[in-house]
């Protein structure tokens, strides 16, 4: 036994020496330099140089910055977006020969990825397209999901109940959504889910679409590495009416399905909470916009947001009735529902009991509090709701894992600038609760 495992070892470590030694002569690298900085923004510089033994005539480089940063202008390529390709003398280099192209950047981060020509700018092998999920995951387990009947089913058929965690605004709270966290989410919770709130307003996507979009992106990235379902979260609030938001709608989920579309993990949420607009006009909205998503991702199970606040209509005095006699006209499909336990109680809960029996429910964002995010935790209402959840076995996902400084909150103020995320030291009482529920399940 111990000789076989000893030749296995060796042998990899002949591979890996191999694919070592193979980088470097086929690679363009690109290295980024901040040439000065001010209040909220700077001056960057990428030389681009070709390592390679032979000319090249083209180059493409791509750089991801966090939300809140943009590139306001540049010089010495053509920039789209955050893409830069030559402008018309400094394409063609020959071996060793290297150009450079400048940015201004409005916001101060830098940025968090960065590729050439596909590969990774510094020239070592090409960023990871996400792995199968291998193991005991929940997505190496349950593979894709379908709607089956009011159910949520995993790829053999059976009912699941996924349990996870909502994030904050990703424009106010990125610094929560990295590697300690999201590792602390898939092993030290033991959650299913992370849902992915890209608010559309409030400084959110329509004020940098591409920016947010590869944001979304790459946390689809990072939940699927750890074998997490993700939930895209199109966080429509004010204004309610989601039609509002259609044309952003309709561009936002062309790109993320089209990228996103072999992964078994990406459940899309179309709209979070429709207010002061008919049930007519949400189906009408839901119409338009999952065909869209369906050209390119058939298979995804899609989510809809419903009337009142994703109450079923209970918060703007109708029922689930009016959802019951005239469905979206689309298949592999749910409804949202949402409830903050202090604000919410029995007459809610009747509602989704009653829902339940004909309606297909995901309760995508709940929150132990008030309404408001803050308030009391109403531990009492919460464990109600969620007993009757399991007993309906309806997914979950909380608002809000980040340290906002508002109860809803999993993590005290202040978690997200440090390093620890696993563990009860960093949980807010709303945390401490989730993660022993979510965990014990
Ligand atoms: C709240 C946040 C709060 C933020 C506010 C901005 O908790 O920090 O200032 O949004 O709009 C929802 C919404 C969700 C709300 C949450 C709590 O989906 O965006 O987050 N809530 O108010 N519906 C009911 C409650």
């Amino acid at each position: 036994m111990r000789k076989l495992i000893l030749a296995g070892a060796a042998l990899l470590a002949a591979a890996a020496t191999v694919l070592v030694a193979a980088q470097p002569a086929s690679a363009a690298t690109a290295a980024f330099t901040v040439v000065s900085s001010w209040n909220n923004g700077y001056q960057g510089q990428v030389a681009v140089t070709n390592n390679t033994s032979s000319t090249i005539t083209t180059w493409r480089v791509e750089l991801t910055f966090p939300a809140g940063t943009t590139v306001a202008q540049s010089w010495n390529a053509t920039q789209s977006g955050t893409v830069f390709t030559p402008v018309s003398w400094n394409g063609t280099l020959a071996p060793g020969a290297s150009a450079s192209f400048g940015f201004i950047a409005n916001g101060s981060g830098r940025p968090t990825a960065c590729t050439i020509n596909g590969a990774s700018c510094d020239g070592s092998a090409p960023p990871p397209t996400t792995p199968p999920p291998t193991g005991s995951t929940p997505v190496a387990i349950n593979g894709q999901l379908r709607v089956c009947g009011v159910h949520l089913c995993n790829s053999s058929g059976q009912t699941i109940q996924l349990k996870g965690m909502s994030t904050h605004g990703l424009q106010w709270f990125a610094d929560c959504y990295n590697d300690a966290s999201l590792d602390a989410l898939a092993t030290d919770w033991q959650a299913d889910l992370l849902r992915i709130s890209m608010y559309v307003q409030e400084q959110g996507y329509e004020t940098n679409p591409s920016g947010f979009t590869s944001r979304v992106n790459s946390l689809v990235d990072e939940a699927a590495e750890r074998g997490l379902y993700a939930i895209v979260d199109f966080h429509t609030l004010t204004p309610g009416d989601p039609n509002y938001n259609l044309a952003n709608a309709k561009t936002f989920f062309a790109n993320v399905s089209a990228r996103n579309a072999a992964k078994p993990n990406v459940i899309y949420e179309i709209t979070n909470e429709p207010n002061g607009v008919s049930w007519a006009g949400i189906k009408s909205y839901a119409e338009q916009v999952i065909p869209v998503i369906r050209a390119n991702d058939p298979d995804a199970v899609i989510i809809v947001g419903t009337r009142g606040w994703s109450s079923l209509g209970v918060s703007d005095g109708s029922t689930s009735s009016e959802i019951v006699a005239n469905p979206v006209n689309a298949s592999n499909i749910m409804y949202a529902f949402h409830f903050y336990a202090a604000s919410h109680k029995d007459n809610y809960r009747a509602e989704v009991q009653r829902a339940a029996a004909s309606l297909p429910l995901f309760v995508t964002e709940f929150g132990t509090v008030t309404y408001t995010g803050g308030g009391a935790v109403d531990l009492a209402s919460t464990g109600t709701w969620l007993d009757l959840l399991d007993r309906l076995q309806i997914s979950y996902a909380n608002w809000t894992y980040s340290d906002a400084d508002e109860s809803s909150a999993a993590f005290k103020p202040g978690t997200c600038g440090g390093p620890t995320y696993a563990g009860t030291g960093v949980l807010t009482e709303s945390g401490t609760y989730l993660r022993n529920r979510i965990r014990n399940s």
